[in-house]
């Protein structure tokens, strides 16, 4: 059959996923050219409850590996197609199934809290998961006696250890877009600015230096919500850069600085709109967990849901 001729790439996904009855999820960082033509635009668990919620059979998750495992965990019943495979996550692959395994063996009784940032395998193996938005929560609802193995997230697992007094063992992984912010970046944003607000991503690796400063650390889900709420005009955003579009996108009165214009996923940035058009038209790159895996990773998916 002849190749349909469209105008636009835009009008070829809006057709192809009209044709496949699919739903589009785009991550807070991805390009805003994928955030606008989305259907929901979110941090990963937003995304993965968005895919669960919908009656769409197919969808099309522009966000990283394990973003999409956790929509497959959560919605076995669904293709879950991500434009590009290569779309990976360095923060999930510093940490392996046999870390764990050989972790827990050293801190016998330890609960594993695994971050978001994790492969269903890591998951798998752990008894909790959280995301940056809920991470505190989730430590607190373990009980006090417990020693807790943190998951890979230095910066984040040292935040929640200083908010919760927690006796908490970190993992040293970190992430190499927030790692771009440094405190330097803070200090020169923040004379240039001194109205502005500064909200701070918990993974940051300026964290310990610079989070004195901060007027609020939160997920990217909390800061979009939160400068839509807060009086202030002006906003230094310490994460990565592509959630300033849909924050400037929501407050075209208010100005956004990007903490360092370094702070850049490449692994999001994979994603195109060609890509997410041949994604619909092929039905590729299928993401699928396998039942058993799939099965024992979404025991600490719900039991993080439970808590937050
Ligand atoms: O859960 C997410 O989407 C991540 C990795 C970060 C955030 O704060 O949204």
């Amino acid at each position: 059959m002849a190749k349909k001729i469209y105008n636009s790439v835009t009008e070829e996904i809006l057709a192809l996923k009209k044709e496949r009855g699919a739903i589009l999820l785009a991550h807070n960082y991805q390009i805003g050219e994928i955030q606008d033509l989305a259907d929901v635009v979110g941090d990963s668990l937003r995304l993965a409850q968005e895919a669960a919620r919908s009656d769409a059979k197919v969808i099309v998750f522009c966000g990283v590996h394990f973003m999409a495992e956790t929509a497959s965990i959560l919605c076995p019943d669904k293709t879950v197609l991500i434009p590009d495979l290569e779309a990976g996550c360095s923060l999930a692959d510093m940490s392996l199934p046999e870390d764990i395994r050989r972790w827990k063996q050293a801190h016998p009784g330890g609960v594993v809290v695994c971050y978001v940032n994790t492969s269903a395998a890591v998951k798998a193996e752990s008894d909790y998961c959280c995301t940056s938005s809920n991470a505190e929560k989730v430590v607190l609802s373990i009980p006090a006696d417990k020693e807790i193995l943190f998951v890979p997230d230095f910066f984040l697992g040292s935040y929640v250890k200083q908010k919760t007094g927690r006796k908490i063992h970190l993992w040293s992984g970190y992430c190499p877009s927030h790692i771009m912010i440094q405190s330097a970046d803070i200090d020169r944003l923040k004379a240039a600015h001194p109205a502005a607000e500064f909200i701070m991503h918990p993974e940051c690796g300026c964290l310990t230096k610079s989070m004195h400063l901060a007027d609020q650390i939160m997920s990217t889900e909390g800061m979009t919500r939160y400068v839509g709420e807060s009086a202030a005009k002006e906003f230094i955003v310490a994460t990565e850069i592509g959630v300033l579009h849909r924050m400037r996108k929501n407050n075209p009165q208010k100005t956004f600085y990007p903490a360092s214009d370094d702070s850049i996923c490449q692994y999001m940035k994979l994603h195109t709109l060609e890509k997410v058009a041949a994604t619909l038209e092929h039905l590729r790159f299928e993401v699928k967990v396998p039942a058993e895996l799939a099965a024992r990773a979404r025991v600490p998916i719900e039991r993080m849901m439970a808590v937050a």
